[in-house]
C-alpha cells in the first residue's frame, strides 16, 4: 500500500511487529495532525547514508566533532535541511539552524534535534536518529501541506560528544578557557568550530535567552538495556546526569627496568593501576546510580625495558546529583594520596572545563509525551538517561525533554550499537505528534 494513501485513510489501523516481537498498533484519528505517520523507509535509508560518513574499511565510524568526516555529513545534511526548505544557517558555535515558518511567527519556535559527530569508533545511531528523525518531521509536514502554529527550529548542535559544546555555546556556557581545550580531533575547540564554519571570537552571539524557545524535544537511543529488557517502546526521560572530566597526572621515575630492584622503584603505571581499581572501589562502595571510569591512558616513555616514569589517565564521574559527584570525587581524591605515598610518586588531578550539570526535563512535557506515545499504541517507560545529551543545557533556558527509544543489548558507543527500524520509526512518530500536540498546546 502507498505510504501517502496509508497516511490519508484516517481510521486505518495497521499493525507492525517491534524489535522484540511486540505489536506496532498504529490507529489513525480523524484530525488530519494525528493522522500524520513518518516514513520509516526514509529514515532507515538516511541513517545508512549519514553512516558512511568517516566509516572506514573494517566498518568502524571516525566521524568525531571537526574532523574532515563531520565537515562532509554536516554538508550532506545541511543540503537535505536545504532541499527540506529549512534554509539552514550557522551559529558562532557552529551549530547548524534550520527554520519553518508558522501561521503565528510572533510566536516562539517549539525546537528539536540532536548531534550528528560521533565517539572514536562509535555506533551509526548516537544522535543521527534524533537528528534524522528531526528532518523526517519537516518532510512529513512539507509533504502533508500542514502548517503549525508556532514556527519550527531543526537544530544540529555541535561537538556534543566532545562536551555538548554547541549547546552549551547556546545558553552562554562556553567560557573562554573552554574553547582551548583540546578537542578528539586534535583541534582546540575554538579551532574546530571555526573549522565547521563557527566564529569562537564571537561565540556570544549564539546565546539564546530564556523565553527564545518555547520547547525543545530531542528523540535519541537509549544507549543502555533496560527498554529492551522490560520489553518497552518508549522512554520517556525524566532526568539526563551530570558529567565531570578530570586528566589525572601520575609522576614517578623513570628508570631501568633490570637494573632497578622492586624495592627502589617509583612506577607510575603500577600507581596508577592502583587507583584505577581505587575509582571503581569508590564509585561501588555507596548505593546508587552513579558511574565513573578511567577511559584513556598514555604511558611515558612506553618501552619494555623503562619502568615508567609519568602516566596521564581520563576520569570521568557522572551522577543526577552534583553533590554526590563531589563527594565521590573527594573520596578518590583521598586514596589517590595513600596510593602516591606507598608508592612515591606524585598524583595530581585537573578538573576538565567543560563539564554537564544534572538536569531534570520539563514535567509537563514528559506527560505529552507519555500520552502521544499511548495515543498511537505504545508500552512507555519514565527513567534517567546515564547519557549526557544537549537537552540538558537546552533546559536551562526552555522546557526540554528527551523521547528513547530501544537499544539492541543495550549497546552504545561503539561499532555494535544498533536500533531496529520499527523501533526508530516509532520514535520519530512519537517525536511528530508530540511537536504537534505541543503547538496545539
Ligand atoms: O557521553 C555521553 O554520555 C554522550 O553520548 N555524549
Ligand atoms: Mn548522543
Ligand atoms: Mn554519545
Amino acid at each position: 500500500m502507498q505510504r501517502r494513501q496509508f497516511i490519508q485513510n484516517a481510521s486505518l489501523t495497521a499493525l507492525g511487529i517491534t524489535a522484540f516481537g511486540g505489536i506496532k498498533a498504529v490507529t489513525r484519528s480523524a484530525a488530519a495532525g494525528n493522522a500524520l505517520r513518518v516514513n520509516g523507509k526514509r529514515i532507515e535509508s538516511r541513517i545508512f547514508e549519514l553512516a558512511k560518513f568517516g566509516m572506514d574499511a573494517n566498518g568502524h565510524g571516525t566521524r568525531v566533532a571537526f574532523t574532515q568526516a563531520d565537515i562532509e555529513a554536516r554538508k550532506w545534511f545541511t543540503a537535505l535541511m536545504q532541499r527540506a526548505g529549512l534554509n539552514p544557517t550557522i551559529d558562532t558555535a557552529g551549530n547548524i539552524i534550520g527554520r519553518r515558518k508558522g501561521k503565528n511567527n510572533a510566536l516562539k519556535p517549539i525546537a528539536f534535534g540532536s548531534h550528528i559527530d560521533m565517539v572514536p569508533d562509535g555506533g551509526n545511531y548516537d544522535g543521527t536518529l534524533g537528528s534524522i528523525g528531526a528532518l523526517e518531521v519537516i518532510e512529513i509536514l512539507n509533504e502533508q501541506n500542514v502548517i503549525t502554529e508556532h514556527p519550527l527550529e531543526l537544530i544540529i548542535f555541535s561537538n556534543e560528544e566532545g562536551g555538548t559544546i554547541g549547546s552549551k555555546a547556546m545558553v552562554g556556557d562556553i567560557t573562554k578557557e573552554g574553547l582551548q581545550q583540546r578537542s578528539q580531533s586534535g583541534l582546540t575547540m575554538g579551532e574546530g568550530i571555526r573549522a565547521i564554519g563557527g566564529n569562537p571570537d564571537d561565540i556570544q552571539s549564539c546565546i539564546r535567552k530564556k523565553g527564545d524557545i518555547h520547547a525543545w524535544l530531542e528523540l535519541h537511543i537509549e544507549q543502555g538495556g533496560i527498554l529492551e529488557k522490560e520489553k518497552i517502546q518508549i522512554g520517556v526521560v525524566e532526568g539526563i546526569v551530570g558529567i565531570v572530566h578530570w586528566e589525572v597526572i601520575v609522576e614517578g621515575f623513570s628508570n631501568h627496568a633490570g637494573a632497578t630492584q622492586m624495592n627502589m622503584r617509583q612506577d607510575a603505571l603500577l600507581a596508577a593501576s592502583k587507583l584505577v581499581i581505587a575509582v571503581n572501589e569508590v564509585i561501588t562502595s555507596v548505593k546508587g546510580t552513579q558511574v565513573g571510569t578511567v577511559g584513556k591512558i598514555a604511558v611515558q616513555p612506553g618501552a619494555y625495558n623503562v619502568i615508567p616514569g609519568k602516566v596521564q589517565m581520563g576520569l570521568e564521574i557522572r551522577d543526577l546529583s552534583a553533590e554526590k559527584i563531589e563527594m565521590l570525587f573527594k573520596e578518590i581524591e583521598k586514596r589517590a594520596a595513600m596510593i602516591a605515598k606507598a608508592s612515591k610518586t606524585n598524583i595530581r588531578f585537573e578538573r576538565q572545563p567543560n563539564e554537564s550539570k544534572p538536569a531534570l526535563t520539563d514535567k509537563k512535557l514528559q506527560q505529552t509525551i507519555q500520552a502521544t506515545a499511548k495515543s498511537l499504541g505504545f508500552s512507555t517507560k519514565f527513567m534517567q538517561s546515564g547519557a549526557g545529551h544537549d537537552t540538558q543545557h537546552v533546559g536551562m533556558i526552555a522546557p526540554a525533554a528527551m523521547i528513547f527509544i530501544p537499544s539492541v543489548g543495550g549497546i552504545s558507543h561503539s561499532p555494535k550499537e544498533f536500533s531496529t527500524a520499527i523501533d526508530m520509526e516509532n520514535g520519530a512518530n512519537v517525536l511528530l505528534q508530540t511537536i504537534l500536540a505541543i503547538d496545539k498546546g
